[in-house]
């Protein structure tokens, strides 16, 4: 065979062996239940513009002052991205390049801060992100971090301590968001302590960027200087992150991506990335939106009337915290059964968690994912119901009902395809 053709053939052709767990993955997906907040199906849409030859190209710079020659299409296509994430999202300056959430953040860092200045973000084990200034990140160490944290009798975040901290403090960066925050955010809240401190405001929306452009979740837009977000959660592109911002910081966002921290942008992604965009400003994709925030209630409230201890007491958007403390099952053990179950979530920890983040009290899940499935609010309480049996099963070491109730989801899930099937 010729090397031309050698290099034309299907991946099943080329190397059986990659294709095979590429087909395995896609049944592992289809077969179970994922309900981890961060993930969600793309479109076959979106996967196709991230297996597009665009792969083959560099692109460092932006768009008419690139390194490299042959930029005719990358030259059209990145401010096709750009303009849709500013009409999604009301911004006025959009950069598309970041590689995901925490180089995107790192550049935040690179764009308005020297080393040692003083950063204040949420504590990890409180929600907050690893980016966010927690001691054994990069921005941890290389920055004075301050953190704050959420009240223990309400699990919400603490916007006394967010102002005392501030005051005291004085820090010149301050991020809202994080990875494990059940409610709406309170960026005017965040944007009085920020002007007040003189702080600049980041809003980490990666978690809720879907919700915010589905209109279920309110806007950083005009509150925080700089919105941060990766585009492959409930925004449903592929692996990546967005920076926006006012023309005001657009030039030193701009320079602190390229050639602050990265060398060329990922165009496949950035091809993905303006697919979902497009999705994204659909009407079905409100709809969307709105049925994940519906699905995480009807879930979160079934959960709580089978006697789950839900960190804040339920949730506002996609996703749920719950301490297993109470029902006396660690929340890897349960996270674990509950994968052998069909239903994929994640083990967490939970604010003043006394257990190790190895090994937390929590787990932590959510429904843009089953959403995207077209799950609804009657599949919820199904959900519900194998969480609780699991949870009580794991504690039992009970292993044929775990085996009963993955019976039981993959019944279900034969119902909900998902995108993307290969070949
Ligand atoms: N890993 C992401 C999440 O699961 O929330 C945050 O970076």
């Amino acid at each position: 065979m010729s090397a031309q053709k050698t290099l034309d053939q299907t991946l099943e052709q080329a190397d059986p062996a990659v294709a095979r767990l590429v087909e395995r993955e896609f049944e592992r997906q289809s077969q179970a239940i994922c309900l981890i907040p961060s993930e969600n199906h793309v479109s076959r849409a979106v996967l196709m513009a991230l297996g597009s030859v665009l792969t083959n190209k560099y692109s460092e710079g932006y768009a008419h002052r690139r390194y490299y020659e042959g930029q005719q299409v990358v030259d059209e296509l990145e401010p096709l991205a750009i303009e849709r994430a500013k009409g999604l999202f009301g911004v006025e300056h959009a950069n598309v390049q970041p590689y995901s959430g925490s180089p995107a953040n790192l550049a935040v860092y690179l764009a308005f801060l020297d080393p040692g200045d003083t950063v204040m973000g949420m504590a990890l084990p409180m929600g907050g992100h690893l980016t966010h200034g927690w001691g054994v990140s990069a921005t941890g160490k290389w920055f004075r971090s301050v953190q704050y944290g959420v009240r223990r009798e309400t699990g919400r975040t603490d916007m006394d301590e967010v102002r005392e901290l501030a005051r005291k403090e004085r820090p010149k960066l301050i991020f809202c968001g994080g990875t494990a925050i059940p409610r709406a955010i309170d960026f005017p809240a965040f944007a009085e302590v920020a002007n007040e401190v003189g702080a600049i405001l980041v809003a980490d929306i990666a978690h809720i960027a879907g919700l915010i452009a589905g209109g279920v979740h309110p806007s950083p837009v005009g509150y925080a200087q700089v919105l941060s977000t990766t585009t492959h959660k409930t925004l449903r592109g592929p692996r990546g992150a967005m920076l926006m911002c006012s023309e005001e910081h657009a030039a030193s966002i701009d320079k602190a991506v390229f050639p602050g921290l990265q060398g060329g942008p990922h165009d496949n992604t950035t091809a993905a990335i303006a697919v979902a965009l497009g999705e994204a400003s659909r009407p079905e994709f409100s709809a969307y939106a709105a049925q994940i925030v519906a699905n995480a209630k009807v879930l979160a409230e079934a959960l709580v009337e089978r006697g789950f201890d839900l960190v804040s007491g339920g949730t506002d958007n996609h996703l749920i915290l719950v301490d297993l403390t109470s029902k006396d099952v660690p929340g890897k053990v349960a996270a674990k059964a509950l994968d052998r179950a069909r239903l994929t979530l994640n083990y967490n920890t939970v604010p003043f968690d006394t257990r190790k983040p190895f090994d937390p009290s929590g787990i932590r899940l959510g429904t843009p994912a089953a959403t995207t499935r077209g799950m609804k609010e009657r599949e919820m309480l199904e959900i519900a119901r194998w969480i609780d049996e699991g949870v009580e099963a794991a504690k039992r070491e009970d292993e044929s009902e775990i085996e009963r109730i993955a019976g039981e989801v993959l019944e279900l899930t034969r119902a909900f395809p998902i995108p993307g099937a290969p070949g």
